[in-house]
């Protein structure tokens, strides 16, 4: 339940006296509610890990050490003393500065803000967390990007969509749970990540939902209490319908002048109860949901009405890009759902208020194992964007499979869009320096619930983790992130550390190859999302084909005979992809459709590497069971089983994916494995 907050014991040793000694004493000026929070996390990580207590600053004599907490302007002697204006200057509003000083007997953590001196006091412990060097300190750390949001997809009734861990702690049953201790503690987790944004309920508005900024206010205004303290601001989606639910005005049509004014009192009133309130995200025209094209209107005529109605209180819109035909004949070849969100959007660059954000998932699908990153990115030079990752694993074995998302999202955030010259990856428009957009940043759907362990797979964990670290600096490595979630989890024994690691960070290449093979998704069970079946989307309405017949397999997205998604690219990328020789052979049969004797780079054949692979990632899910097991003993019991469950499982399930993929491609092409290993 601590998670990544449990603060173990650290080892006796040199850096244990070094923190011993510098941690004893804490000097905290401030009453502000977010520095007394800082401090109240520093003494349980400080009691939790060192075994002492932590002395007030009052009780000291001159020369002892200690650590000093405040903002720059809150009047703490020693923030003053160790911080000048040169190194104020450097600290944005979210960042920190911490060093320590010999001159004045301390390790100082100062902010410009109070957030800041929170995320500045969970950068501390976490160097000590991590056995880091703590008595030459010296460092200005700012956030990366702007927004870092996690988006909830929960629901009043107490359902999460696509969630894999229990139920909801915010509701139960149409009521708020009012679990406040719980919230808090979520609160914590995430803010001590670095996240700043979160909306709490299902961009899918139902009825009940929908009355969250009127009738449901007061509740959720004390949920915002909590996350202030945190440093989060509160965001709701909304139903775009939302003035025709409650009956007082006939349509939602965004250019109507009684729609507008509707949603200017409900500001009014959002704001009236939560003076911070983030805004609004949307999900318009996207399966099934209300939006302006109904009233004949565009997406920018929908963002930048509900942009109007937030603008006087500094609020903004954010603007889901998840938009193409869920309603399509499987027999129309010229339709690609892959080209949806470039060809609404692309257009309506620049037509956007400035304080409207879209918010473009990573892929053009659909958050499946492997698929290109969506061009978008790099299409948009006058729109402010945020990326859309999926930490909830529907498409990566829904957290009863391992799999470790943080190094896919690294691969989308240095994919370079071509958009700007030579170097212009995706983390430079996320961040917002590409085109110097006014918001930026990330947002994830999240992977919690109130499951003891807040994800079901206690593993998962690491993705919730690694992605508010990577939205606060995409530079971190996949692997110093797993390290850090290990150390400060499991705590300091290197033999498990090695081990976690090894096994997180080969989890989405093994998870990749024993189910979706060189860029083919959706080969899974309509709705639930869950296990093996080759044709269960192949028929269907909505847009996610593989053509696989006696022949060959894949979608042909090339200019010459396909959808011509390849050109939505740019340059170097659009020419790559497009052409058969040059495409990379993990995205093969996402741009072409080939005979599986088709030959890959890597010298097999297309079958006979949906064979290979199959094989050997269902090995390789064995191993990892047998790679945990050799932790037996060294981890607390209760975590042990609990993971060593689920990695049964997953093996298990690992053989049904391997046997129902490899018999459906040989039954279609009737070709041989060439090791003659059984196929059914
Ligand atoms: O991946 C799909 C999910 C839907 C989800 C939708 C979206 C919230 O299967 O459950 O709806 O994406 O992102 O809007």
């Amino acid at each position: 339940y601590s998670a990544w907050l449990g603060y173990p014991p650290l080892p006796q040793g040199r850096l244990q006296e070094q923190y011993v000694k510098w941690c004893g004493a804490v000097s905290v000026t401030e009453a502000d509610d977010t520095v007394q929070a800082a401090l109240a996390e520093w003494n349980k990580g400080i009691v939790a890990m060192l075994a002492i207590q932590v002395q007030a600053d009052q009780e000291l004599s001159t020369g002892a050490l200690r650590v000093a907490i405040g903002t720059f302007g809150g009047g703490n002697t020693l923030i003053r003393s160790v911080f000048k204006e040169a190194d104020i200057r450097k600290v944005e509003r979210e960042g920190f500065a911490i060093r320590t000083s010999a001159d004045h007997n301390c390790i100082a953590v100062g902010a410009a803000s109070p957030v800041g001196v929170l995320y500045g006091v969970f950068h501390l412990l976490r160097l000590l967390g991590t056995l880091q060097e703590i008595e030459e300190l010296d460092v200005t750390v700012n956030p990366v990007n702007g927004l870092r949001m996690i988006n909830h997809w929960d629901n009043f009734d107490g359902s999460v969509e696509r969630g894999y861990a229990g139920r909801s702690f915010f509701y139960e049953n149409n009521r708020f749970t009012g679990d406040m201790g719980r919230i808090r503690d979520y609160a914590r987790l995430m803010s001590s990540t670095g996240i700043n944004a979160i909306a709490i309920n299902n961009v899918n508005v139902h009825a009940l939902e929908t009355l969250f900024i009127s009738e449901y206010l007061p509740e959720v205004a004390s949920i915002a209490d909590v996350f202030r303290l945190y440093g989060i601001r509160l965001f709701l989606s909304v139903n775009f319908a939302g003035p025709m639910h409650e009956g007082e005005v006939g349509t939602a049509d965004p250019l109507d002048p009684g729609v507008r004014s509707w949603w200017q009192r409900k500001a009014a009133d959002i704001y009236q109860a939560i003076p911070d309130f983030g805004g609004f995200v949307v999900k318009a025209d996207s399966e099934n949901r209300p939006g302006p094209f109904t009233y004949g209107r565009d997406h920018a005529d929908g963002a930048n009405m509900l942009a109007e109605a937030l603008e006087p209180y500094g609020g903004i819109v954010i603007w889901r890009c998840f938009v193409y035909n869920c309603k399509q004949d499987w027999r129309d070849r010229k339709t690609d759902r892959a080209r949806a969100a470039y060809d609404h959007f692309k257009p309506l660059d620049g037509k956007f208020k400035d304080n409207v954000i879209l918010q473009i998932k990573n892929g053009p699908m659909d958050f499946q194992v492997r698929e290109p990153v969506s061009p978008l990115f790099g299409a948009l030079e006058r729109t402010n964007q945020v990326i859309e990752f999926q930490i909830a694993q529907e498409y990566t074995g829904q957290q009863r499979h391992v799999c470790y998302l943080v190094p896919q999202w690294k691969e989308v955030l240095e994919f370079n869009t071509n958009a700007k010259g030579e170097a212009s990856p995706v983390k430079h428009i996320v961040d917002g320096s590409l085109w110097g957009n006014r918001y930026s940043g990330i947002a994830a759907v999240s992977n919690v619930g109130n499951d003891l362990n807040w994800t079901g797979h206690l593993l998962a964990q690491a993705n919730l983790y690694g992605y508010g670290r990577l939205a606060w600096n995409p530079e971190l490595s996949a692997e110093e992130i797993a390290g850090e979630w290990i150390a400060l989890t499991f705590g300091q024994d290197p033999t498990t550390a090695a081990v976690i690691s090894r096994i997180l960070l080969d989890s989405w290449e093994i998870y990749e190859s024993y189910t979706a093979p060189l860029g083919v998704g959706w080969m899974i069970n309509p709705e639930h999302h869950y296990g093996p079946n080759v044709d269960g989307y192949e028929y269907s309405q909505w847009g996610t084909y593989h053509y696989a017949d006696n022949c060959g397999i894949g979608v042909d997205r090339t200019v010459q005979s396909g959808t011509g998604y390849s050109s939505q690219y740019i340059g170097s990328n659009a020419a790559r992809y497009d052409s058969l020789e040059e495409c990379p052979d993990e995205l093969l049969l996402f741009f072409h459709h080939v005979p599986y004797t088709h030959v890959l780079h890597s010298g097999k054949t297309v079958i006979q590497h949906i064979y290979d692979t199959h094989f050997a990632g269902a090995e390789r899910a064995e191993e990892l069971l047998a790679l945990w097991g050799s932790l037996q003993g060294s981890l607390r019991e209760d975590l042990y089983v609990q993971v060593e469950e689920r990695l049964q499982g997953q093996a298990a399930h690992a053989k049904e994916w391997r046997d129902q993929i490899n018999t459906y491609f040989f039954r279609k092409s009737g070709i041989m494995d060439a090791s003659q290993r059984t196929i059914y």
